[in-house]
C-alpha cells in the first residue's frame, strides 16, 4: 500500500506524500466488505514489510545529537510514567518511557494472585462479592484540574461488564468499581478537563432493546443505547443521556462545557452490512449545562429499579447536537490548544475537524447546519483510527490500514479546507503493524510537550521471536521532538492495551506513597472490625471466636509472623488478618496458605485479610511470599484444622 521510497527508508521516516491523497480516495461500501473481513483489514497493510525483518536498526542505534534515545542506563529513571490499558487481561500496567521497562501491573477487573486480588476482604469490596472473571479495559484516563493532569485517580472502562473502575493515584490500586445500568458494553471513557474531573464520561456501545426482557431480537426500534456521566468522587452514576445511533468513542473539551461522542452505527444496523450503509454517521455533542439544568427541573425518567435519572437526547432535544461526518467514525481527540476536535473517520480516508466556538455558536443558535462546525476534512490516509497531538499545532493519526501514521498540520488542514493550496501533510511513518491508538506524552492535556508518541500496533508479526500462535502486540516508541518521525524502540506487549497515557514523572513521582498510612480507607473496615474485637493489629496476634466464625490476628515483620500456628474447626469460616509492621521501603510480605487457595501481599504500613472456609482437616502451612529477609524461607506457620 506504499509507495516503493516508504519501503526503501524503512521505519526512520519517509518523505511527506505530497498532497496526493486522492489515489486513496473515498472507499466506496463495495470496497470496504472485502476490507471488513479480518483478513482483508490485517493484510493490507503489512504486504512488502519482510525485506524490513532484521534492519531493526534504527531501533537501537544511537541517538544522534538533538534525537531522543530510549536508553535508560542503570539506575536512572525513565522521564515519564505511561498507564498502559492492559486490554483483555482486565488490568492497567505502568510502563516506563521511553525504556518501554514495566514497572509495575495494578489488577483492576481481573483476579490476581500475585497481590490477593480477588482473594482478599478489601479487593471484594472493590469487586463485588460475585465479581466477574476479568474485564476488558481500554481508555485509561487521569483525573484533571483546568486540562492538566492532577495525579489523583486514572479511570479506566470494562467494556466486558459494563463498568467502570477508578484508580487511585497515590497508591496505584483500584479503589472503586460501578457498573452502569440501562447499557451494555462501555467503550469510550473520557474524563472532564475543566475545572476539574468532575465527570467520568462513558459510552454505552451496543444497541439493546429497551427492556431488555428476553423478548426483541429483530426489532431495531426497540434497540436503543446511553451515554453516561459518573462522579469521579463518588463513582455513582450522575446522569445518562438516551441518544440516536450507539456510542463508540468520547472525548470532552477543555473548558468543561461539552462531551463528544463518535456513532458508527447511525443506521441502527444488528449485523456488519448494515453498520456501512451510510456514507456519513455522526458525532453527537453533549452541552453539560443544560443536560445539569434539565435534571435539575426534573426533565427526566428512571428505568427500573435504578435511580439514575435519564434524559431523551436523541434529535430534537436541546442539549444534544448531532454533527454528519464520514464513515464509521472511531476515534475523537480533542486538540490541546483547546480549540479543536477531532473524528477519526475509518471507512473513510479522513479526519474531521470541529471547531469547540462554532459548536458554541450552534447552541447559541448563531449556525443553521451541524456541518458549520466542521472546519476541515483532510484525507490522511485508509483507516484512521486515533490523533494525537504535539502542542505544536501538529495531528498524528494512526491509519489502521495502511500501517502508518500521518503528521498533518491543523491550521493548513484548515487553510485547505477554505480553499487555499496547501499541504497539510508533513509525513508518514511507516509502523509494525496496524495501529489502533496512538498517544503523545502529556498530549491529551494543555501540556502537551511533543516529546514521544506511543504507536499501539495490533500486530506484530515478525518482529519478535515466536511465541506460539498467539502474538504479542507490538507498542513502537517515536521520536516526535523534531521536524520527522523517528522510530526508537519495538516493545512487545500482552495483549490488548489498546490505549495509554503518557505523563512526565514531575506530576507524579512526589504524589506516590512508599508505605502505606495507618488510617488509609482501603482497609479501614478491616481495622474497624479489629477494634471491635480489642485487637490492636499493630501489636496483637491472637484468635478470637465468634461461633462458627473465627478471626485470626496476626502482625508480620521480616523474618517472622506474629503467630507460629493457630487452631480452626473443620466447617469454621477463618478470616485470618495480617498487618505488616515493617516500616521498612519495599519490604511488603506475603501470606499464603498451601492447598487453601489464598495469597495476599501484605506492603509495608498494610493490613490485608482474607476470608474462606476451613473445609479441610489437617495440618497447612501459610507461609510469606514476598522474599522479605535472609530468613524469609522461614518466614512461615501451622494451620491446624481439627477433624
Ligand atoms: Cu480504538 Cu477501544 Cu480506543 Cu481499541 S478503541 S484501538
Ligand atoms: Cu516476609 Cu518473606
Ligand atoms: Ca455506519
Amino acid at each position: 500500500m506504499h509507495d516503493e521510497s516508504s519501503n526503501k527508508s524503512g521505519q526512520s521516516g519517509q518523505s511527506v506524500e505530497p498532497g496526493n491523497p486522492a489515489r486513496r480516495n473515498f472507499m466506496k461500501t463495495s470496497a470496504l466488505a472485502s476490507l471488513a473481513g479480518a483478513a482483508g483489514l490485517a493484510l493490507a497493510g503489512c504486504g512488502r514489510k519482510g525485506d524490513q525483518v532484521g534492519t531493526a536498526g534504527p531501533a537501537k542505534a544511537a541517538a544522534a545529537a538533538g534525537e531522543l534515545s530510549d536508553h535508560v542506563p542503570p539506575g536512572q529513571l525513565d522521564e515519564y510514567y505511561g498507564f498502559w490499558s492492559g486490554g483483555q487481561s482486565g488490568e492497567v500496567r505502568i510502563v516506563g518511557v521511553p525504556s518501554m521497562r514495566e514497572l509495575m501491573r495494578i489488577p483492576v477487573f481481573n483476579p490476581d494472585f500475585t497481590i490477593g486480588w480477588g482473594v482478599t476482604n478489601e479487593s471484594k469490596r472493590v469487586l463485588g462479592p460475585n465479581f466477574p472473571p476479568g474485564g476488558d479495559c481500554h481508555h485509561p484516563h487521569m483525573s484533571q484540574t483546568d486540562g492538566h493532569y492532577d495525579g489523583r485517580y486514572i479511570f479506566i472502562n470494562d467494556k466486558a461488564h459494563t463498568r467502570v473502575a477508578r484508580i487511585r493515584c497515590d497508591v496505584m490500586r483500584t479503589d472503586r468499581i460501578t457498573d452502569v445500568p440501562n447499557v451494555q458494553a462501555i467503550h469510550g471513557l473520557r474524563v472532564q478537563r475543566a475545572p476539574r474531573t468532575g465527570y467520568v464520561f462513558a459510552n454505552g456501545e451496543f444497541l439493546i432493546p429497551a427492556p431488555n426482557d428476553g423478548r426483541d431480537l429483530d426489532d431495531p426500534k426497540k434497540y436503543q443505547t446511553m451515554f453516561s456521566a459518573l462522579d469521579g468522587d463518588t463513582m455513582e452514576v450522575a446522569w445518562q443521556v438516551l441518544v440516536d445511533g450507539n456510542l463508540d468513542n468520547t472525548e470532552a473539551d477543555y473548558a468543561g462545557k461539552y462531551a463528544i461522542s463518535t456513532c458508527y452505527n447511525s443506521e441502527g444496523g444488528m449485523d456488519l452490512p448494515s453498520t456501512m450503509q451510510a456514507e456519513r454517521d455522526w458525532v453527537v455533542v453533549f452541552d453539560i449545562a443544560r443536560i445539569e439544568a434539565a435534571v435539575k427541573k426534573g426533565d427526566f425518567k428512571t428505568i427500573g429499579s435504578s435511580k439514575v435519572p435519564v434524559l431523551d437526547g436523541r434529535h430534537g432535544s436541546s442539549f444534544t447536537l448531532y454533527i454528519p461526518i464520514p464513515k464509521n467514525p472511531h476515534g475523537i481527540n480533542a486538540s490541546p490548544d483547546g480549540k479543536y476536535v477531532v473524528a477519526n473517520g475509518k471507512l473513510s480516508p479522513t479526519v474531521t475537524v470541529m471547531e469547540w466556538s462554532r459548536i458554541d455558536d450552534w447552541f447559541a443558535g448563531k449556525l443553521k447546519d451541524p456541518r458549520d462546525t466542521v472546519v476541515a476534512e483532510p484525507e490522511l490516509g485508509l483507516g484512521p483510527l486515533h490523533t494525537a497531538y504535539d502542542g505544536r499545532g501538529n495531528g498524528y493519526t494512526t491509519l489502521f490500514i495502511d500501517s502508518q501514521i500521518a503528521k498533518w498540520n491543523i491550521e493548513d488542514a484548515i487553510a485547505a479546507h477554505g480553499g487555499k493550496k496547501v499541504n497539510y501533510l508533513r509525513q508518514k511513518i511507516d509502523v509494525a503493524y496496524q495501529p489502533g491508538h496512538c498517544h503523545s506524552s502529556m498530549g491529551e492535556t494543555r501540556d502537551a510537550d511533543g516529546k514521544w508518541l506511543v504507536s499501539l500496533n495490533k500486530f506484530s508479526k515478525d518482529r519478535f521471536l515466536p511465541t506460539g500462535p498467539l502474538h504479542p502486540d507490538n507498542d513502537q516508541l517515536i521520536d516526535i521532538s523534531g521536524e520527522t518521525m523517528k522510530l526508537v524502540a519495538d516493545g512487545p506487549v500482552y495483549a490488548e492495551p489498546h490505549d495509554v497515557i503518557l505523563l512526565h514523572r514531575r506530576l507524579l513521582i512526589d504524589k506516590v506513597k512508599k508505605s502505606w498510612e495507618r488510617d488509609d480507607p482501603f482497609f479501614a473496615e478491616t481495622v474497624a472490625m479489629a477494634k471491635r474485637h480489642d485487637i490492636n493489629v499493630l501489636a496483637d496476634s491472637k484468635v478470637i471466636r465468634e461461633g462458627r466464625k473465627v478471626f485470626v490476628y496476626m502482625t508480620s515483620a521480616a523474618p517472622i509472623f506474629g503467630l507460629g500456628s493457630f487452631k480452626v474447626k473443620k466447617g469454621d469460616e477463618v478470616t485470618v488478618v495480617v498487618t505488616n509492621i515493617d516500616a521498612v521501603e519495599d519490604v511488603s510480605h506475603g501470606f499464603c496458605i498451601t492447598n487453601y487457595g489464598i495469597n495476599m501481599e501484605i506492603s509495608p504500613g498494610a493490613t490485608a485479610s482474607a476470608t474462606f472456609t476451613a473445609d479441610k482437616a489437617g495440618v497447612f502451612w501459610y507461609y510469606c511470599t514476598f522474599f522479605c529477609h535472609a530468613m524469609h524461607m522461614e518466614m512461615s506457620g501451622r494451620m491446624l484444622v481439627e477433624a
